[in-house]
């Protein structure tokens, strides 16, 4: 019964059938399965299958926008039980994508594998100055930070965003990882990035590396 339910939101995440989450998840809630298990085993675990598809080529970014939507349908239905049962997450991040650039289609995708894979993810949005990054460190205290840079012209606000982060002293609390066209590992490594991936799916793996899970 469990089992039979969870695999129908999965695959319902998967289909991106957003008229059907909804429904399931909240199902799912009134035969006594807990929140958590629904995230864990339904929502979270179809879009992560999704997120595997993508990296293998086997589903395109429509696919993928269809499932968030599908999965943050779902998470919405169950978030009126969730503050009664906390959710676990397996790490915090903050990404944004770095002062001067506005492009955040990438970034958004990023943040919706992460989600899937389920790290707790505050979005800074697009053009984000390096204080922004640093603020939001103290306030969120996450394990992660993002970084999307899709402009050859805006990597060195990466550089920028580093450095801040070195003189206000939170570098050594947080894992960099950074993303985009333009950044190769190499770039990114010898700017002094903890990690880094080239597409959103082995954006997860390099993530989940970092966190040791
Ligand atoms: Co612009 N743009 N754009 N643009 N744009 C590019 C990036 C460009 C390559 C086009 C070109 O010339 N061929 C070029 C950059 C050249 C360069 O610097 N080398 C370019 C340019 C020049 C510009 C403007 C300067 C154009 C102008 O005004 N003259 C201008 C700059 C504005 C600014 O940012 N200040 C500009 C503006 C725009 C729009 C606003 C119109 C729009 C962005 C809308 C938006 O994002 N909301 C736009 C778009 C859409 C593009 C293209 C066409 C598509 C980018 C995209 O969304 N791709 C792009 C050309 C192209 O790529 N074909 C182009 C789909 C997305 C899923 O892929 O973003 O690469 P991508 O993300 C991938 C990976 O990179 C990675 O994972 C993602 C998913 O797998 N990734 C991460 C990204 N972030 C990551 C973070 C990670 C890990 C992985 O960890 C944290």
């Amino acid at each position: 019964m469990t089992s039979e339910m969870l695999g129908k939101l999965h695959q319902a995440v998967m289909d991106g059938d957003i008229q059907a989450v909804p429904g399931l998840a909240q199902q799912g809630v009134s035969a006594g399965l807990a929140p958590q298990e629904l995230i864990d085993g339904g929502l979270l675990s179809g879009m992560s299958a999704i997120g595997k598809l993508f990296r293998e080529e086997q589903v395109f970014v429509p696919e993928v926008l269809v499932a968030a939507k599908a999965m943050q349908a779902g998470l919405n239905a169950l978030e009126p039980h969730l503050a009664r049962g906390g959710v676990k997450f397996k790490g915090t991040a903050v990404i944004g994508t770095v002062h001067g650039d506005l492009h955040d289609i990438g970034k958004n995708l990023v943040i919706m594998l992460w989600q899937g894979a389920g790290l707790k993810v505050h979005d800074l949005g697009m053009n984000v100055p390096p204080e922004r990054f640093v603020a939001a460190i103290h306030e969120h205290r996450p394990n992660l930070v993002g970084m999307s840079c899709l402009l050859t012209t805006t990597m060195p606000a990466i550089e920028a965003t580093l450095k801040a982060l070195n003189a206000a002293g939170v570098r050594k609390q947080v894992r960099v990882i950074l993303g985009g066209q333009p950044v190769t590992r190499d770039w990114a490594m010898k700017a002094g990035a903890d990690g880094w991936a080239p597409d959103a799916g082995r954006a997860v793996d390099e993530a989940m590396g970092l966190l040791g899970k």
